[in-house]
């Protein structure tokens, strides 16, 4: 039953997906034709995943109400190698813009770096790609504030002490493991010493696997007190595998998760609350490097401005990683008090 509904929503989304694409491959012709046009491309996760539509309509919005083309492609199940199939072809097709949201940090490089030889501008979103492989990075948030909020969350659901788990996206996700490596950080303070994390799971970004690898937390760990989901698919799979079992109240789920998906649990307890930002925001904000980076205007160095539309102005930093990078705006909490208001809206 659980594969039919999946399979079912698949074949919805891959349906939608070609009508969408077939969409702006016609547009890019016709405007081709004059001359004028210039086509953005964005190669996103993987199809299937809410979130990453979320993204894409943000990105098309943005791209489009600047007069360009938007190209969306995104592989079936979340892996490089697909990605980098799709990257090559675009290279062909002599797209302005690369986005990429990647599905490893640095597997990517030599055909991101062919990009760049080709004259093509490459930025990452959402999950980045190694510095040498992009011009900027957009990011959805601080990622250090994103870890440690998580484990603060952590920490209030176990009640201060005992088990929890983390299950995430894929074991290759740049972003996953960028939060998941702050979150170890933050859980070296002595104030977290009674806290455990006892396993890190991945469910791919994946219903069924993900439902699974929460299971599986539930079997080998019985104290288990919370589970910490970083990822948008992870959380509302392990929300649904807790409710299912009626364990609302005795293990609590956090993490990333989208109110549109997740309402249903907070309602019900399971996740008393989560966090997450806009993704249609990250990637409107996208389109709009995209268009800074192709006219020239910034070109991913550190104090460069540029205007987003409707979002106003914004400043690179420089990242982490030791690239640069584009922050969107903290991580939003949503909880019995809000969700109501959210569901409807992503
Ligand atoms: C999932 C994806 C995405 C991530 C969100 C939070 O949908 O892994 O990349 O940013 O979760």
């Amino acid at each position: 039953m659980q594969e039919e509904n999946n399979a079912g929503y698949t074949k919805k989304v891959a349906v939608f997906w070609l009508a969408m694409t077939t969409a702006s491959v016609f547009a890019g012709g016709q405007s081709g034709d004059v001359g004028t046009n210039v086509r953005h491309a964005g190669v996103f996760r993987s199809l299937g995943n809410p979130y990453v539509e979320k993204e894409i309509s943000g990105w098309e919005a943005g791209i489009k109400e600047q007069g360009f083309t938007a190209i969306a492609r995104a592989p079936n199940t979340p892996t490089v190698e697909a990605q980098i199939e799709l990257v090559d072809q675009l290279i062909t097709q002599r797209v302005a813009t690369i986005a990429i949201a990647a599905n490893d940090l640095d597997a990517l490089q030599p055909v991101l770096t062919k990009a760049m030889n080709h004259g093509i501008k490459v930025y990452s979103l959402d999950a980045a790609v190694n510095p040498q492989s992009r011009m900027t990075h957009v990011n959805q948030a601080d990622s250090e504030k994103i870890g440690i909020t998580l484990v603060e969350a952590a920490c209030d659901m176990c009640g201060g002490s005992g088990e929890f788990a983390i299950l995430s996206a894929t074991s290759q996700a740049s972003n996953q493991n960028l939060w998941i490596d702050y979150m170890k950080k933050e859980l070296e303070k002595p104030k977290y010493s009674n806290l455990n994390l006892v396993k890190v799971v991945y469910g791919d970004d994946l219903r069924d696997k993900s439902v699974s690898e929460t299971e599986g937390l539930l079997l080998s760990y019985p104290n288990l007190k919370c589970i910490v989901a970083p990822t948008t698919v992870g959380i509302a799979a392990a929300a649904k595998a807790i409710s299912d079992k009626g364990l609302q109240g005795e293990i609590f789920i956090t993490g990333l998760g989208l109110p549109s998906e997740m309402a249903e649990y907070i309602d019900n307890g399971a996740c008393p609350y989560m966090y997450l930002w806009n993704p249609i925001d990250v990637g409107y904000l996208s389109a709009y490097v995209a268009t800074a980076l192709s006219s020239g205007k910034i070109t991913g160095k550190a104090g460069e401005q540029f205007s987003a539309g409707r979002l106003g102005n914004y400043t690179i930093v420089a990242a982490p990683d030791g690239g640069t990078e584009i922050l969107l705006g903290p991580p939003y909490r949503f909880d019995k008090t809000n969700i109501g208001e959210w569901k409807t809206v992503y």
